[in-house]
């Protein structure tokens, strides 16, 4: 008790004493995070909760409205006797990833550590009793993969996330709360998350959209309105996030475009630029480091009909239209309820590596450009090459508009075979020795560039 009075009293006081982030000025290091983020391109995305027990996605409890007293049923018999750390670690390393984004808290509520502000977690309401993210964080550090939290901001459980937003209406909590001491709690569980786990890369909020005024958080052209006139005091919480690890990435997943202190932006299911979700029409491209998530099925969270799976070709397509448009890609996976991770994306991810392996040179380390994305594939840049990725073309002859600079060789990627270029004033143009074949993914020209153009 007087401990979680000590953590209290410490975070309400720093969380007082925060400056404000309006005038946010990244750090050195968050800078720095920044860059090697860009550079890492894949991460694992991975959604994993007492939900999984219930095999129909992570937003069951919303979806069936069960209440919270019910839904405090499912940690009772959350029992993952197969999670295996390692296991999952290497199966993202094996797949190219760079870097692990889990659930350490969903909309449900539960906590998947070992909370000191709430019972209401993996160690003390599971017979499992064990905090899987310090089994994982222990793991990414020991095979050098990044580790960022995922965190939500809504929360159907905590009695003080009131006024009730959008969702989470039917869970039997009474019509009252303190929305303050549900931040206080909130940040108090972030200060645990970024003191007691390590090293963390960052944080990726997501349910802010659970109180604007209407769908205009998913869907709308203005910023939406704020249903309840709360005030999310977001500069609060990321400076104390700031404070706690200077070079932890903060991302929020709000649909509109980036607040300050905000150190990258994420695009759920859409390359940037594209709207095709219908949830994020307010969402514009600012400066910030760029990332796509997507699912391997149609669900995040463990959903045991869902057959949807997309193919490799289409993950790895997707893959490299992210590097072509400047951003990294978040691949989820949901977890079952005894800790493993279901064979078809085991299986999609190991493809995926050995593309990877063989054409990550490719994707690491680039950046989108210099030209912007076609219908039959995109480039990527790096020092002074140019990698032209064809994903969708049938001719020997590939005409570019002009680059920002001579191009002094070409060569399939694959072979090192060359390719004839023509160039002139007006554009580019690559001559294979034969059309892309069929069952290449993706036929990549390496381009090498005049260093007077050399793109950094
Ligand atoms: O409601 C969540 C959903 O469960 C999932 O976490 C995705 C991941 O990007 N984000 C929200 C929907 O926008």
């Amino acid at each position: 008790m007087i401990r979680i009075l000590l953590v209290f009293l410490l975070v309400s006081l720093s969380i007082v004493v925060a400056p404000a982030q309006s005038v946010y000025q990244p750090s050195a290091e968050n800078l720095a995070a920044r860059k090697a983020f860009q550079d890492d391109k894949f991460g694992l995305f991975i959604h994993w909760g007492v939900y999984s027990l219930l095999a129909d996605g992570e937003w069951i409890m919303n979806q069936r409205q069960i209440p919270a007293k019910d839904y405090e049923k499912l940690p009772t018999f959350f029992n993952p006797v197969d999670f295996n750390a390692k296991e999952w670690v290497s199966m993202a390393k094996n797949a190219g990833m760079k870097y692990i984004t889990i659930t350490s808290k969903h909309h449900d509520g539960f906590a998947m550590y070992d909370s000191k502000v709430s019972d209401y977690d993996i160690v003390d309401r599971t017979p499992y009793k064990k905090d899987v993210l310090k089994m994982l964080a222990d793991e990414c550090q020991a095979q050098g993969i990044k580790l960022f939290f995922y965190h939500s901001h809504l929360d159907w459980h905590h009695p003080d996330y009131y006024p009730r937003g959008r969702t989470g209406q039917k869970t039997g909590r009474p019509e009252s709360g303190d929305f303050e001491k549900y931040l206080t709690y909130m940040d108090t569980q972030l200060t645990e998350l970024l003191t007691n786990y390590g090293p963390i890369a960052g944080i990726w909020f997501d349910g802010w959209w659970d109180q604007s005024a209407d769908d205009a958080g998913h869907v709308g052209k203005t910023a939406p309105a704020n249903k309840n006139g709360i005030d999310w005091k977001l500069d609060r919480t990321y400076s104390l996030i700031h404070k706690l690890q200077p070079a932890a990435l903060i991302g929020n997943n709000h649909h509109v475009a980036p607040f300050p202190g905000e150190d990258f932006q994420m695009f759920e299911k859409d390359l940037p630029g594209s709207k095709s979700t219908g949830f994020n029409e307010a969402q514009t491209i600012g400066q910030l480091p760029l990332e796509t998530c997507e699912t391997m099925n149609g669900s995040w969270g463990f959903n045991i009909k869902d057959n949807r799976y997309k193919s490799t070709k289409d993950l790895v397509h997707y893959l490299v239209k992210a590097a072509g448009h400047n951003a990294n890609f978040l691949l989820n996976v949901g977890p079952m309820p005894n800790g493993k991770v279901q064979p078809e994306f085991v299986k999609s991810l190991a493809e995926i590596g050995q593309w990877m392996q063989k054409n990550g040179e490719t994707i690491y380390g680039t950046r989108g450009g210099p030209v912007e994305a076609r219908n039959w594939g995109v480039t990527t840049a790096k020092g002074n090459k140019v990698y032209v990725h064809i994903l969708d073309w049938a001719d020997r002859q590939l005409t570019l508009p002009a680059l920002p600079g001579k191009v002094s060789a070409a060569r399939l990627f694959a072979d090192k075979s060359p390719v004839k270029i023509t160039q002139s004033a007006e554009g580019v143009v690559l001559t294979m020795a034969a059309p892309p074949a069929a069952d290449m993914l993706d036929t990549i020209i390496e381009l090498d560039m005049a260093p007077a153009t050399a793109k950094k």
